[in-house]
């Protein structure tokens, strides 16, 4: 009898587990570059509040940390999200990821919690998806967990609170603004301490890293070894946006991302095929459903008028 054999006679609820992670990862349009043409998301645009201000981030915007610059989506209730949930999902079954990206961070807003649960009622089989900056994920990781979401992207710019410092102008952390040195240390160590745990429970973690030159360009690689040692699955360099108070800072070449990618493929896979997607977008990540539409009903506007 072969090892694998009597591994897998031995063990059936690891098989199950196995075969469960290869379903989850093969119809996830982020975590797996086959599956982009296959299968789609829905992002639930339920969160406007941050807890964080980012030194690259125009909040009128969606967060810059998951979703397309410069764009604004409309929130929604978490009511209204299930509904438009259930009329895209009719129509478009090939989707098979309901995400929450923001327009701010989710786990700054107790309408992620309620749409999650929602959706999770209506379609039990979902993947439930979602992006955070990890300031409150050890408090909320919990009921991520009770809910169900089983991928999970955290922003990681820095493991090193002197270079997060120069990331982010202040969090709102227990109710008080705090900056500096200090705030650069509770950011570093519940990102550290939230991502170690979410693995621990069985999700898989995405991080994004925006790379920012002169701030945190030669310090990707230590990002990609830590989070190799911590069990990240998948990691995704997004190139810098200049705005807001990096507006002065000249964005990397696709080439410059292309080589920090390259160098950090050995410690965590590379996620090359990102859309930098709005926070309420739908459909395969190449082509925008949310937007299509928009495009139509202007065309039909125009006809109109
Ligand atoms: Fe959305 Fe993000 Fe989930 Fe994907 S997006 S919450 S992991 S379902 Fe994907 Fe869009 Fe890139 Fe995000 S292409 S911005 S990586
Ligand atoms: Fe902006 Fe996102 Fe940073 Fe919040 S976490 S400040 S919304 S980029």
């Amino acid at each position: 009898m072969s090892d694998e054999k009597n591994t897998k006679e031995c063990c059936p609820e690891s098989d199950e587990r196995d075969s469960d992670f290869t379903r989850l990862i093969s119809e996830h349009p982020c975590y797996d570059k086959n599956a982009q043409h296959k299968f789609g998301r829905i992002h639930l645009p339920v969160a406007p509040d941050c807890n964080v201000q980012c030194k690259f981030c125009v909040r009128e915007f969606d967060c810059v940390n998951e979703s397309r610059p410069g764009v604004t989506s409309k929130v929604l209730t978490p009511q209204e999200a299930l509904e438009k949930a259930k009329d895209v999902i009719k129509e478009h079954p090939f989707i098979k990821v309901v995400g929450i990206a923001g327009p701010g961070d989710p786990l700054a807003n107790d309408e992620t919690f309620e749409t999650f649960e929602l959706i999770k009622k209506e379609f039990p089989d979902i993947t439930l998806c979602m992006s955070t900056n990890g300031l409150v994920l050890p408090e909320k990781l919990p009921e991520l967990v009770r809910l169900g979401v089983s991928t999970l992207t955290v922003t990681v710019n820095a493991v090193d609170p002197e270079i997060i410092e120069k990331i982010y102008s202040y969090i709102i952390y227990d109710g008080k603004v705090l900056k500096g040195i200090e705030a650069a240390k509770i950011m570093h160590r519940n990102q550290m301490d939230g991502i170690k745990a979410a693995v621990e429970a069985g999700l898989v973690l995405k991080i994004n890293t925006v790379l920012i030159p002169t701030i945190n360009d030669d310090h990707i690689i230590d990002i990609a070894k830590k989070m190799k040692e911590m069990g990240v699955y998948i990691m995704n360099v997004m190139p810098l946006i200049s705005q807001a108070e990096f507006a002065h800072i000249t964005p990397p070449t696709a080439q410059e991302r292309a080589a920090v990618q390259k160098e950090c493929e050995p410690y965590v896979t590379q996620m090359r095929h990102c859309r930098q997607c709005r926070a309420d977008a739908y459909g395969l990540i190449g082509e925008d459903m949310s937007q299509v539409s928009e495009k139509r009903r202007k065309l039909i506007n125009i006809k109109k008028t």
